[in-house]
């Protein structure tokens, strides 16, 4: 006869659960493009096919392929572990009790070494590589960081305020120096290296926007540039021995968090109003450098973004140079917030892609009652209920890279894809792209953080942990902390919704019609190519399409009603674009879990069906499909 006589358990003795295995997220080859579940992030070989052509495929495949392996390698998970529990320091006195004006931040090597990694891997150069013309350099760049982001340990945040500050120096590439002599060259070489995936000469760029007085509201900004006379904006010269800007910036910046950063772009006021200036961090002094009129104040004290050195500084005399008219500052920057809100937007699907690939992974891994996870009808229900989510959100955020390539680089750059057939012209993506990119910051950002809670929750107690062992690989508590801040930086919730206002109202854009001449025809003419699969799904956005469009005609001429109004826009604008992207997707070649996702959006996101939710649904075909849908077709 068995013995049932129990035994205890000790320190050493007893049950271990046996360490679930994050799979690589991208598998590159034959097999990956031509099933969509090749690889563990099924969504991935999707959107390949569907934003880019076969050598556009072939490029980012092997670039995702390998990184989705280094992110999993110890070496760069340790880095990430260091960067997330040895914080940046300051030394802010010499030996004797000067001021270190030479190197007061101290940031950990795994800081160092993940920036490193990122700069070579071209998460930024990417973007400029003039040689690629024959596919968007945008779906590229934001698929390979889309591998990276979530183990970057916030060393992403630089590169993408650096991508931003890249975009807005090359609209100045052309301009004449006028009262600036020296400028353009300065530019020019800041503009070669901020592109550079070179780490011994790539620089990152920092964003000081923030002060006490307010950082949704610039108005109020305290820092003043001033001109200097001839003679003296002729003295000093930046690290690399050009000369400094003609400006001298004095005042207090309330948060930045690319402190270690080579240059940054400003707000400061002049006489004729808030303006952008460039600045270099670091001057010549001597046979060495100092910082450029900049003293580090104090280190922000945050919820998450430990690694991250932001700080509170103080300038005085730091020289730069002005970009763009005086008085246009605002209008100058945003083309650096429109980039950093679309990684923003991009960033927190990322995080959410590791939080889905551990909940898989545990799944596969853990038992309840003597069934593995993966076994319960109620567990792969919940959990493909969250893959449809973010399936919705990715979507539509790689919508926005993809307008945004082809703002840069033309809507020729579509031809060959499918998804050419989504923008039909230059002057619909840069529309769409205005209207959308607030839309992606404020609604990707917010769903990545519920969607990163459920994924704490699959795990259990061990999910709400700071698992820094084995690589940190199950600390979904490090990237929750992370991705709360993603909807409050680049602009808040409510501030995206008030750009969403100032877009609908701008007479430059489409005439002030945006909503009912360019995103409602838009909508209606993606719905059209997916009626005839999906009659009813579509009847239901185009339901969802005029509630919109009915709120927008009452509200756009009445300020207090559209400020009142701005989360519904958001919300309807966010369902109605991810519903008609998934259907459209969904219709190119009918596969099955695409199908499902499609349906399932529409469902609870735009119709927001409370019948299925009563029990009126075929429950036990469902439930085979929420296990394709998590956890893939072949497992
Ligand atoms: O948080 C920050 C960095 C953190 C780290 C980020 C890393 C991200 C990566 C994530 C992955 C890890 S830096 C600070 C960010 N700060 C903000 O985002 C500020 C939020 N506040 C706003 O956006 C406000 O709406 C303001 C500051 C833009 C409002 O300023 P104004 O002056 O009151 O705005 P106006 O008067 O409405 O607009 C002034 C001009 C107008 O153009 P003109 O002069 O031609 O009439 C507007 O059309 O600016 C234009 N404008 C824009 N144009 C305003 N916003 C935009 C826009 N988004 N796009 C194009
Ligand atoms: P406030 O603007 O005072 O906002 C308070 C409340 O008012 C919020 O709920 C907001 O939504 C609401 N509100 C504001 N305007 C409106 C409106 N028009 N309609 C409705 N509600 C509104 N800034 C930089 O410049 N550079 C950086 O590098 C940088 N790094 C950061 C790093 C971290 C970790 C954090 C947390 C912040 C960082 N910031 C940086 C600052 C960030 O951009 C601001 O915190 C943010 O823009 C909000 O500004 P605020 O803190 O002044 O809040």
């Amino acid at each position: 006869m068995a013995d049932h006589t129990p035994v205890s358990s000790s320190s050493t003795t007893g049950f271990f659960q046996q360490l679930p295995k994050v799979l690589p997220q991208y598998t590159s080859g034959a097999a990956a493009i031509n099933s969509s579940q090749a690889t563990d992030d099924a969504v991935l070989t999707r959107l390949i096919k569907q934003y880019l052509p076969p050598i556009g495929q072939k490029d980012v495949g092997k670039a995702m392929h390998d990184m989705s392996r280094l992110v999993l390698t110890p070496e760069i998970l340790n880095h990430a572990v260091e960067a997330e529990t040895v914080t940046p320091y300051l030394r802010p006195l010499t030996t004797f009790g000067e001021i270190n004006e030479n190197d007061p931040l101290v940031t950990c090597q795994g800081w160092k070494a993940l920036k490193a990694v990122g700069i070579q891997s071209g998460v930024v150069s990417s973007a400029y590589d003039g040689s690629i013309t024959s596919y968007n350099r945008r779906i590229y760049q934001f698929l390979l960081n889309h591998t990276w982001h979530h183990t970057s340990t916030l060393t992403m945040c630089p590169m993408t305020m650096t991508d931003g500050a890249a975009s807005l120096i090359s609209k100045h590439l052309q301009d004449e120096d006028g009262d600036q002599p020296g400028r353009l060259t300065v530019l020019k070489e800041y503009y070669r290296r901020l592109t550079s995936d070179n780490q011994a000469q790539a620089w990152t760029s920092g964003q000081w926007m923030t002060e006490r007085s307010g950082g949704s509201d610039v108005r109020g900004t305290e820092t003043i540039a001033t001109r200097l006379s001839l003679g003296a904006s002729q003295e000093g010269q930046d690290c690399l021995g050009q000369p400094l800007g003609p400006w001298s910036i004095d005042g207090f910046k309330w948060f930045s968090s690319a402190t270690d950063s080579d240059m940054t772009m400003l707000l400061a006021q002049t006489s004729k109003g808030l303006s952008a200036f460039v600045v270099p961090m670091r001057c010549k002094a001597g046979d060495g450098t100092r910082l450029n009129g900049i003293r580090i104040s104090r280190l922000k004290n945050k919820m998450g973004t430990k690694g991250l050195p932001t700080a509170e500084l103080e300038l005085k005399g730091a020289r730069g140079w002005l970009l763009g008219q005086e008085g246009k500052g605002v209008r100058e920057i945003s083309t650096i917030l429109n980039i950093t809100r679309l990684h923003t937007g991009a960033g927190s699907v990322s995080y959410w892609s590791r939080g889905l690939a551990v909940s898989r992974a545990y799944t596969k891994a853990r038992k309840v009652r003597g069934a593995y996870l993966y076994e319960n009808l109620q567990h792969n229900y919940w959990m493909a209920g969250e893959t449809v989510k973010y399936w919705g959100a990715i979507s539509l955020a790689f919508f926005g890279v993809a307008l945004l390539g082809c703002n840069e680089q033309g809507v020729g750059v579509m031809g060959g894809t499918p998804s050419a057939a989504l923008i039909p012209n230059d002057e619909i993506a840069r529309d769409l792209l205005r209207l959308l990119t607030p839309v992606i910051k404020a609604q990707v950002s917010m769903a990545g953080v519920a969607g990163i809670r459920a994924n704490m929750e699959c795990l259990g107690g061990v999910g709400y942990c700071e698992n820094q062992e084995d690589g940190g690989i199950l600390n979904l508590a490090k990237i929750f902390r992370d991705s709360v801040v993603q909807t409050i930086w680049e602009g808040t919730v409510s501030v995206m919704a008030d750009d969403v206002g100032r877009v609908l109202r701008d007479k430059r854009i489409a005439n002030g019609r945006i909503t009912e001449d360019v995103f409602a025809p838009w909508v209606e003419m993606v719905l059209n190519s997916s009626s005839q699969k999906f009659p009813t799904e579509c009847a239901a956005v185009q339901k969802r399409l005029d509630a919109l469009l009915l709120l927008v005609s009452r509200v756009k001429t009445n300020p207090p009603q559209l400020e009142y109004s701005g989360r519904w826009l958001l919300a309807h604008i966010e369902v109605i674009a991810t519903a008609v992207l998934l259907l459209y997707d969904a219709s190119i070649d009918n596969d099955e879990v695409a199908c499902h996702i499609a349906r399932r959006y529409v469902s609870f996101k735009v119709s927001e069906d409370t019948l299925k939710q009563g029990g009126d649904i075929d429950w036990a075909t469902e439930a085979i499909m929420d296990r394709k849908i998590f956890l893939g077709v072949d497992f």
